[in-house]
């Protein structure tokens, strides 16, 4: 299994200063992170709306920065082409949200995209397991999707461990990614139990009390201590 050499950094976009955006992302490009992390929500899937992809494509074309699509969204199959646009994406979905999640996989390849699963926090790994060999990644919820700034759920830790011992004893070769209250209390937890990818959001680089850049200097020793 080819684990990444560093932790990987996503930086939830819908916590961004939309005020400033242009400067944010020049600061992400200057931190060196790795993806831009892009809740879809659609008002039925979660309570709440965010972003679009006229918006992710923007940053995309200003940042050149991987996208990390989440999508929060009922009936995904209805919508999946709106986010393959851009080949080498990550395309996250729920595989309730879809009627046959091996064919929404396999268009998203098609693609040329990165086909991923996330699983909410009341979803077991023994039900979606059939699917691990088939993604590059697994986004493990530990909040419930819908809103930024909730805390964690504690159980769903055990899932990244669980998905990390199964990855190891197949032989397979997916990214395991978290996302909900990556906070500097719980980062440390997050990797040792087999993250590899962190959805940053209000509860670590994007707080109002310090610099951007100070956030990610100290999440940079934070993961170097957690190792
Ligand atoms: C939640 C969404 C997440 C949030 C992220 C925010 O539905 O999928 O990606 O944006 O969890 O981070 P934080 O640190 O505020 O929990
Ligand atoms: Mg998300």
């Amino acid at each position: 299994m080819s684990k990444p050499k560093k932790t990987l950094l996503s930086p939830s976009m819908m916590c961004a200063d939309f005020l400033h955006l242009e400067e944010e992302l020049r600061v992400l490009k200057s931190e060196g992170v790795d993806m831009l992390h892009i809740d879809i929500m659609d008002g039925q899937y979660v309570p709440n709306f965010t972003l679009g992809t006229d918006l992710a494509k923007t940053m995309y074309d200003f940042s050149g920065i991987t996208l990390d699509y989440h999508l929060m969204v009922e009936q995904v199959d209805d919508t999946i082409e709106l986010f393959t646009e851009i080949p080498g994406s990550y395309v996250t979905f729920h595989p309730e949200t879809s009627k046959h999640p091996v064919r929404t996989i396999q268009k998203i390849r098609d693609k040329g995209c990165k086909p991923s699963i996330a699983i909410d926090p009341a979803i077991s790994i023994e039900t979606i397991k059939h699917l691990l060999p088939l993604v590059d990644m697994v986004c493990v919820m530990t909040v419930n999707p819908g809103y930024a700034g909730q805390a964690l759920i504690p159980f769903c830790l055990d899932k990244i461990e669980e998905l990390k011992a199964w990855r190891t004893l197949h032989e397979a070769d997916f990214l395991i990614e978290v996302d909900g209250n990556v906070s500097w209390e719980n980062v440390p937890k997050m990797i040792r139990v087999g993250s590899d990818v962190l959805v940053l959001g209000t509860s670590s680089v994007f707080n109002k009390k310090e610099s951007r850049h100070d956030s990610y200097e100290r999440l940079r020793k934070t993961i170097q201590t957690s190792l």
